[in-house]
């Protein structure tokens, strides 16, 4: 298939750019083609050519790359969009959701495009690209502490455009500042101050949104239904997301960060131990996530060991943090030289690993800090492994050396919130996620599929130790290993082997109203949520 695509291409951009489409012709509907009909549904106020991008066009690669975040799609052989509309204007992304309807063409929505599997970028059905970046603008607003935030806006650029006017407000979402807000908010979204806020979405209030039929509907004219879908349920298999309004939350004028290493000579078993025991019933305001990897050991040469890295978010200042740390976590001997205090938004810049110093405008940036090969998985755990399993665990990645592991602690907010509150379903219960995490910088299938068999390696290791019936997975950590939907006859079937992982008991709600509001499956990806019923030719 792939030796096809470099002849597959031009042939059906001549189709959609000269040939008047056949679906069209036969239904009846006027001559035209896909270009012809974006220009017609278009404000011409705005002319939509000034956002087309085909093959043609000299910054066709160049835009198209601009926000592919994972290096294995970005490659000759990935299948590209037939074009890409960098929509400017909100009557650009309702003249692509109609024409492409009229067309039979396949849409992608992509926002940051940090998509994990890239499926907001690449398909295997010939598609065209709906881009969101220019959709940027954050408007905060301190008076209400509320902000309206664009789906092609950054987490960096939220976080920036909220510390610019206020040194006592946040907003609870992701770690890396260049994850886009479409993707992020309409898949959850959780960010250190999970345990003191919940996830980005239980801090939504309304939204913006282009359904099926091209209205513009916000929380009031689309409903609760479908408000409560596109705040967890992914936004991609119900409309495309212009804007989220967001409640800003409160925080304090100085929090603490720290960074602690252990290896397993260091007593690294008995500390992650402990950890499990407190990390999820600590104060609210504290989250510390453990990253486990492989390195040399300082013992021996040729000898290799665990080592946890231990990173904190404190909202208080660090005397008090030590006393709660001294109380329930006196294995790590966490001390006042490894504590530094800072103001919120420079905590953002120390978990994203800026170096010290760095001006804050940094996360105006959207050039990622490094981009490789990746693949992630995700786990639940629910109850805390004994030391023999992390001894074996330890055991298992020494083995297979590259995969390595995050934890991330849950409870706090996240417990109290009902599972059904958002179609996010992991809540009480939760001890901690982990995040499965392989990077790889050398190119080509061979070591791809090396790196993604030491994933999946690690993954099955873990079975005994996480959640079961479903084995639960987060949705903004997309794994297509977890099923794909063909979109076919078997759609519902399909989507139900992921969609019940990602959603628990929420799957059956989100089903119910995707059939209601895109019967056609219009909205539709890899992983989207399917309809009850088979209607699409
Ligand atoms: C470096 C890195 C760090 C990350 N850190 C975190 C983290 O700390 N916390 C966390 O929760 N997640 C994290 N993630 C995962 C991230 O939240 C998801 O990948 C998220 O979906 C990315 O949003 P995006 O807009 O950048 O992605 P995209 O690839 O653009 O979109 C992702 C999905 O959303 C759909 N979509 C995008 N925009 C719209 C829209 N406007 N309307 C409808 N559908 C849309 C796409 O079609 C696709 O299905 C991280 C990912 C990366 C690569
Ligand atoms: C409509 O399409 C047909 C078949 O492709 C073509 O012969 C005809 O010229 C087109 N008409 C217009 C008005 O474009
Ligand atoms: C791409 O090329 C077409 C045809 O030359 C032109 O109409 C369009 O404006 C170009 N797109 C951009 C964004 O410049
Ligand atoms: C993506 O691929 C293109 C074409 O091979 C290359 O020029 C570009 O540098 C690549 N991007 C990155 C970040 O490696
Ligand atoms: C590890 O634990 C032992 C026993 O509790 C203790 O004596 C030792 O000092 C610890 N080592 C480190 C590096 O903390
Ligand atoms: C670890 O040790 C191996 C050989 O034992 C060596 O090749 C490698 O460079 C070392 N890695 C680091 C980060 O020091």
């Amino acid at each position: 298939m792939a030796k096809l695509r470099p002849i597959v291409l031009p042939l059906l951009l001549t189709i959609l750019l000269y040939i008047s489409n056949g679906e069209a012709a036969a239904s009846g509907a006027a001559n035209e083609t896909f270009l012809q009909c974006l220009s017609k549904h278009s404000d011409p106020s705005h002319p939509i050519a000034t956002a087309i991008y085909t093959p043609r066009n000299a910054s066709y690669s160049s835009v198209l790359q601009s926000y592919i975040r994972n290096l294995r799609f970005n490659k000759s052989t990935t299948p590209k969009p037939l074009l890409i509309l960098t929509a400017l204007h909100e009557s650009h992304v309702q003249a692509a959701i109609i024409c492409a309807q009229k067309h039979g063409l396949q849409m992608k929505i992509r926002s940051g495009g940090h998509d994990y599997e890239g499926i907001s970028y690449v398909s295997d059905v010939p598609f065209f690209l709906l881009d969101m970046f220019n959709f940027r603008s954050v408007q905060v607003d301190l008076e209400s502490e509320t902000a309206w935030v664009e789906a092609g806006a950054t987490l960096g650029e939220v976080y920036y455009r909220i510390a610019e006017k206020s040194k006592n407000h946040g907003f609870p979402a992701g770690v890396c500042p260049t994850v886009g807000v479409g993707g992020h908010f309409s898949g959850a979204g959780y960010g250190n101050m999970m345990r003191k806020y919940g996830l980005s979405v239980d801090n939504v209030i309304d939204a913006k949104l282009i359904d099926v039929r091209g209205r513009l509907l916000d929380r009031q004219s689309m409903g609760e239904d479908l408000f409560w879908a596109i705040t967890g349920g992914g936004g991609a298999s119900f409309g495309v997301v212009l804007a989220y309004k967001i409640n800003l939350v409160r925080v304090p004028e100085i929090v603490t960060v720290f960074r602690v290493q252990r290896t397993l000579e260091q007593n690294a078993t008995d500390i992650v131990h402990q950890w499990e025991q407190v990390a999820d019933k600590l104060d609210d305001g504290l989250f510390i996530r453990i990253t486990l990897d492989v390195v040399n050991s300082t013992l021996q040469t040729g000898e290799k060991t665990v080592r946890a890295t231990f990173r904190a978010l404190f909202l208080g200042k660090s005397g008090q943090l030590l006393s709660i740390m001294n109380v329930n976590l006196p294995k790590l001997g966490l001390l006042q030289a490894d504590c530094a205090e800072m103001s919120w938004v420079e905590s953002v810049m120390y978990w994203t690993d800026f170096p010290s110093g760095t001006p804050t405008s940094a996360l105006l940036s959207r050039v990622p800090q490094s981009l490789n090969y990746l693949k992630r998985k995700s786990d639940y755990v629910q109850k805390p492994i004994p030391r023999e399993g992390l001894e074996g665990i330890w055991k298992k990645m020494m083995e297979l050396q590259v995969p390595t592991l995050i934890f991330n602690p849950y409870g706090g907010k996240m417990a109290d919130i009902p599972a059904t509150a958002k179609p996010f379903p992991h809540r009480a219960g939760n001890l901690w996620k982990i995040q499965y995490s392989t990077n790889w910088n050398e190119d080509g299938r061979e070591a791809a599929n090396r790196n993604i068999d030491l994933t999946r390696q690690l993954y099955d290791y873990m079975t005994p130790f996480v959640s079961k019936n479903p084995r639960e997975a987060f949705l903004n950590y997309r794994d297509l290993d977890l099923g794909i939907n063909h979109n076919g006859k078997a759609s519902y079937y399909e989507g139900l082997v992921y969609g019940i992982k990602y959603f628990k008991g929420n799957f059956g709600r989100l089903v119910k109203i995707k059939t209601k509001v895109d019967p056609g499956n219009f909205f539709r990806n890899e992983q989207s949520i399917p309809t009850y019923l088979y209607t699409r030719k």
